[in-house]
Formats: C-alpha cells, sequence, structure tokens
C-alpha cells in the first residue's frame, strides 16, 4: 500500500506577510535544536506564523540542553519561537511535548495536564481513523542507547561539519553557483550509516506495530522520509538545522511532509524568494533519496 499523501497543490506566489493563517488539524516538528549554534529559529518562526493547527506535536529535541549546557547562546529568535508557541497555544492550538535525547530533562517532568501535555509518545488520531504514533526516537538508537559519549562526541563533531560546510560555501559561492556537497555528503553517510547500524527504522515501525498504530511519526536522526513499511507507515521529520520540514495534517487526515528549506535560505540575504511549499509528491520522492535534489538546501 502507498502511503496516503495529498494531491499536487498548486504553489502559491503570495509572500508569508501577505497571506492570512492557514488552519489545519494537525502539524509535527522535530529536533528545532533551540540554542544549538546552527540552529535557525527564525525559519521555525516563519513556519509558525503562516500555520495555525488545532493540535501540534513538538517530537523532540526542541530546546537543546545539551548545546546550552556547553554553551549559552540564545538569540532574540529562540525567544520568539517560545513566544509564538504560547500564542498560539492561547489561541486554540493544543500542544504535545514529546521529549527527545537533547532534552531528555523534561522526561522528569511529564504530564497531561494542558496547555503543554509532555509524555514519551503519543497516539495521535488522524481524521481518516489512522493512529500515529508519535515519539522522538533516540531510544531505538543503538548508539545513543548503549554509548552515550559517543554520541555526545558526535554531537560536537556534527556541530564542526555544519561549521565547515557553512564556512566552505560562503567562499565557495563566489567561484561557482553550485553549491560544495562535501560535509554533507559525510553527514549524510554518517546519518545512514547509524540508520543500518541501528536498525533505526525496523525498530521504530515494529514498536507501531506493538502498540496497534498504522505509522509512526518520529526524528532523531535528521534524514526526512516518507516510506511505507509493510502495514506500517513511516515520517521521519527531519530537523531544522539541516533540512526544513514539517509534517501537515489537513482535515481529511491527509498527510503532507512539507520541505521550506528554499525559504530557509535567502540568497546571501537580498532577496526574499517567495513562499513555495515544493508539491509534497515531489517532496516525498525527493526525501527519500536524502543525496538527490538538494543541491540548494544548506547555505
Ligand atoms: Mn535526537
Amino acid at each position: 500500500m502507498q502511503p496516503r499523501m495529498m494531491p499536487a497543490r498548486t504553489p502559491t506566489d503570495l509572500r508569508p506577510h501577505e497571506r492570512p493563517v492557514v488552519a489545519i488539524r494537525s502539524m509535527f516538528i522535530s529536533d528545532l535544536h533551540l540554542g544549538a549554534r546552527h540552529a535557525r529559529p527564525e525559519v521555525v518562526l516563519r513556519l509558525l506564523k503562516e500555520f495555525q493547527p488545532t493540535q501540534l506535536y513538538l517530537v523532540g529535541d526542541i530546546i537543546d540542553g545539551r548545546s546550552l549546557q556547553r554553551r549559552w547562546h540564545w538569540p532574540a529568535a529562540c525567544a520568539q519561537v517560545l513566544d509564538q508557541l504560547a500564542h498560539m497555544s492561547e489561541t486554540g492550538t493544543e500542544l504535545f511535548y514529546t521529549p527527545g535525547n537533547h532534552d531528555a530533562y523534561l522526561r522528569n517532568h511529564l504530564t497531561s495536564d494542558p496547555p503543554l501535555q509532555v509524555q514519551d509518545q503519543f497516539v495521535h488520531h488522524c481524521a481518516d481513523g489512522r493512529r500515529l504514533l508519535i515519539t522522538h526516537g533516540d531510544q531505538f538508537d543503538d548508539v545513543e542507547e548503549k554509548a552515550q559519549w559517543l554520541s555526545r562526541v558526535g554531537s560536537v563533531g556534527y556541530d564542526l561539519l555544519i561549521t565547515v560546510d557553512r564556512t566552505v560555501n560562503r567562499g565557495w559561492k563566489y567561484v561557482s553557483l553550485r553549491p560544495l556537497r562535501i560535509s554533507r555528503f559525510a553527514k549524510q553517510t554518517a546519518k545512514k550509516w547509524v540508520q543500518w547500524a541501528s536498525g533505526f527504522e525496523a525498530r521504530v515501525v515494529n514498536h507501531a506495530r506493538a502498540h496497534g498504530c498504522d505509522g509512526i511519526v518520529c526524528g532523531h536522526i535528521h534524514v526526512p522520509r516518507v516510506r511505507q513499511f509493510g502495514d506500517i507507515l513511516y515520517v521521519n521529520l527531519g530537523d531544522w538545522v539541516e533540512n526544513a520540514t514539517a509534517l501537515i495534517e489537513y482535515d481529511s487526515g491527509e498527510l503532507e511532509l512539507l520541505n521550506l528549506d528554499r525559504l530557509a535560505n535567502p540568497t546571501g540575504g537580498q532577496t526574499e524568494p517567495p513562499w513555495q511549499p515544493r508539491r509534497h509528491n515531489h517532496v516525498a520522492d525527493r526525501l527519500t533519496h536524502p543525496l538527490a535534489g538538494q543541491a540548494d538546501s544548506v547555505s
């Protein structure tokens, strides 16, 4: 069975600030890593100002306690993201937060009380009756579970790799329009390896099946992906460091994985590109092959 996704939409040419907020049934985002050096809170903010979901799931690694512990980095945009979440909550959005390994401190503060429910996992009921299990996913990552020191070293290496990528590309763009993909390739390869080595996808899928769900929505590995594994729909939300991806559910229960990368990368800060939600069926295809067609996704 193919994942049930929205038919292609006509991309709109309106800019974000010209458009009214779009009401949708639910939205899922993960791995914002607010407080980390390479977070992009201003892009998150645009997303949150574009859509008002009835239910918003924050699927872990939202506030990066691990990075903040290492080095305090909290630009105004990070605070604005939290303000916007509070505003959304006050204006009718239900908030669900499932902590990840970078905000694991919240696992000591689980609560089922509004306005912010915090649980290790949630079961989301789609409008079409499908049940989706929502959890960050680090519990299914062997490296995270069995060698946390390696994961911490990995986080520092990951930061370094992104620094190299952005620095090299800053110089490179004067020479060529086509960005270099060296560190992205290294990262993707490393992530792929972790994915393969720990059987991450198979584990989360089995976990969803064991809970009688029709799908799993997780994050953690920063590889946005929509895939059907037998009877279980697997959605990895990606992240807001290297990608800018969010899952949205329409009133019909249909799902769309948006990729806002173009919006995330104003060219040299000159002109703001128009809002271009990618046609999701292409998005889904592209995201299944993270190395393909993403030449413009990291500045
Ligand atoms: Mn994580």
